[in-house]
C-alpha cells in the first residue's frame, strides 16, 4: 500500500458514539492486498479456535501478528509474544496494516498511535462474538482500530454497562472503525454471521483489530 493515496471514493465518516467513528470503505482500495497479507501470516500462524477460561470453544477462529498476540485458554486471557500453537513468535505486523490503522486513527483525531498487536478474527456462517469489553491492553488511552473484510456482519455496540441494549450496525468489507476515548471500554460483540459468499473471501468474514497492547 502507498500511504497518502486517496481512496477511490471519498470516505464517509459516520460518528457512532463519543470517541467512536466508522470510516465507511476506508480500506476498500486495499482489500486484495490485506487479504493476501492475512493469507501469508496465517501460513505462519494458522487460524485456530481457542478456548475460554470457562472451557467454551470460541466459534470465531483467530490468529495474530505483531509483537504480542491475544490468546485465551483455560488459564485465562492475555497477550503473549509466543504463539502457543507453534511455539514461535507471532509474525511481524505487516507495514501496510500498521500504516492503514495509524492513518485511520489520525483522521479520527487519534494522533501518535503506535500499535504493537493485531488480532485477526475469522467468522464462518453462524460464528459470533458475545458482548465483551477489550481491557487486556495496558494502554487504554490508545484506540482500537478494526478493519472488516469479506462477508458483512452485524456489529453490536453497547454502552459502558453490559445490560445496556446494544445498537446494531452493519459492517461491510472495507469498513474501518475507530474506538477510543469514552468508547474504548464499551461493550461490543458480533451477531451470528449470516450465510453468504463474498467475491474476495468466499463464505467468511475477516476482522483485523489493531491495538496497543503493551
Ligand atoms: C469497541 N472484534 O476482536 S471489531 C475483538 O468484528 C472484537 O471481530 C469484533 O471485538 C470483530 O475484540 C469487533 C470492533 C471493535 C473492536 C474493539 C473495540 C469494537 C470495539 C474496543 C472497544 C470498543
Ligand atoms: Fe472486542
Amino acid at each position: 500500500m502507498t500511504r497518502g493515496d486517496p481512496p477511490e471514493s471519498p470516505p464517509i465518516q459516520e460518528p457512532l458514539a463519543p470517541g467512536a467513528v466508522i470510516l465507511r470503505r476506508f480500506a476498500s482500495p486495499h482489500e486484495t492486498e490485506l487479504l493476501r497479507l492475512v493469507g501469508s501470516l496465517a501460513s505462519e500462524a494458522p487460524f485456530r479456535r481457542m478456548f475460554t477460561p470457562g472451557r467454551r470453544e470460541m466459534s470465531v477462529a483467530m490468529t495474530n501478528c505483531g509483537k504480542v498476540g491475544w490468546v485465551t485458554d483455560l488459564k485465562g486471557y492475555r497477550y503473549d509474544p509466543i504463539d502457543p500453537d507453534t511455539g514461535r513468535p507471532w509474525p511481524a505486523m505487516p507495514e501496510p496494516i500498521r500504516a492503514l490503522a495509524v492513518e485511520a486513527a489520525a483522521v479520527s483525531g487519534y494522533r501518535g498511535f503506535e500499535p504493537d498487536a493485531c488480532l485477526v478474527n475469522r467468522y464462518e456462517p453462524g460464528a459470533r462474538l458475545s458482548l465483551h469489553q477489550d481491557k487486556d491492553e495496558r494502554r487504554l488511552s490508545a484506540p482500537v482500530i478494526s478493519i472488516s473484510l469479506g462477508l458483512p456482519a452485524i456489529f453490536l455496540f453497547g454502552g459502558s454497562e453490559r445490560a445496556q441494549r446494544p445498537q446494531r450496525v452493519r459492517l461491510v468489507s472495507g469498513d474501518v472503525a475507530v474506538w477510543g476515548g469514552p468508547s474504548r471500554l464499551a461493550f461490543h460483540g458480533v451477531a451470528p454471521l449470516e450465510d453468504g459468499v463474498h467475491p474476495a473471501t468466499g463464505a467468511c468474514r475477516i476482522n483485523l483489530t489493531v491495538r496497543r497492547a503493551l
